[in-house]
């Protein structure tokens, strides 16, 4: 298995991966190496037919305090535009297998927009999310302002971006940004995820991609294409033996052995 610096690569199941941010000093602040980890960690587990879902969390102080300050203080323009800075940080939204971000403690900045390039939020109950960017002379990055005006509407995704104040996980559970806050004790939110991605193991990996590429179509497409995408697709899936077993299964009154094809 590779080493990582910045990140830990664990499989608590067999199905299930799990990816650690792990820079505590820094709060597990997003400096460029970190990505270019999660990255690389993110595509082979996209590739290992072994991994039916995968878990990001960072630690209990803080999921992520966001990108790194101290490396981005210095920027000019020219080097951010002329090298892209920030594009290649959202290639974690390409990944066709369901990611899950336990989050507990600091999400700010970058480590906010991080957990919703994720496509499930569970959050402990000391979680507590940000758009600080605008105490730094600066505004978010990483779809933060895009993510959230889709999510809790433009007054809150407003109130986020231009005053930096934080948010408590039960209001981001109100808000719709997160599925649920999970219960108290260290660990809870990791365990809670982890038992979510074994569940989504469980099912076939065709119909799973399927999923998540048709619910990421409705931020996209207007609803008469997403809905012609969705049927589609739909109907693609008469293609594939776990549908055949899927219904098969549920008339024999039997459980469903999904074998991926
Ligand atoms: N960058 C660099 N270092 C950081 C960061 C950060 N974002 N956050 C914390 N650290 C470091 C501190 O400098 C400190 O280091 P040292 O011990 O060497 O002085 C260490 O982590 C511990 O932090 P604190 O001593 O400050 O811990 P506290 O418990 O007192 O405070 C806070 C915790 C409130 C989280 C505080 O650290 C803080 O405000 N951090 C900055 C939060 C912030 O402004 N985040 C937004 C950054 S800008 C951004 O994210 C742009 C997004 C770009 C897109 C990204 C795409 C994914």
């Amino acid at each position: 298995s590779t080493n990582y610096t910045y990140i830990i690569a664990s499989r608590p199941e067999p199905a299930v991966a799990l990816i650690t941010l792990n820079r505590p000093k820094a709060l597990n602040a997003l400096c460029s190496p970190l990505f270019v980890e999660l990255n690389q960690a993110l595509k082979d587990l996209d590739n290992d037919a072994s991994v039916g879902a995968v878990v990001l969390t960072g630690s209990e102080k803080a999921f992520a305090a966001g990108a790194d300050i101290k490396e981005m203080k210095d920027k000019e323009f020219a080097d951010a535009y002329k090298n892209r800075f920030l594009e290649d940080w959202a290639d974690m939204t390409k990944i066709r297998k369901p990611i899950i971000a336990a989050v507990s403690g600091y999400a700010l900045g970058g480590g906010c927009e991080l957990a919703l390039m994720c496509d499930i939020i569970l959050a402990s109950p000391t979680a507590k999310f940000g758009q600080p960017e605008i105490n730094l002379g600066t505004i978010p990055g990483g779809g933060g302002s895009q993510r959230l005006a889709q999510l809790i509407g433009k007054s809150r995704a407003m109130e986020m971006v231009l005053t930096g104040r934080m948010i408590t996980a039960t209001e981001a559970a109100n808000w719709g940004m997160i599925s649920r806050v999970v219960g108290e004790g260290e660990g809870e939110v990791v365990k809670e995820a982890i038992a979510m991605a074994s569940e989504i193991s469980s099912k076939g990996q065709i119909a799973v991609q399927a999923g998540k590429e048709v619910v990421n179509a409705a931020y996209e497409l207007t609803l008469a294409e997403g809905l012609r995408f969705e049927r589609r697709l739909f109907q693609g899936l008469f293609a594939t033996n776990d549908q055949k077993e899927g219904m098969g299964a549920f008339a024999e009154k039997r459980k469903p052995k999904f074998t991926h094809t």
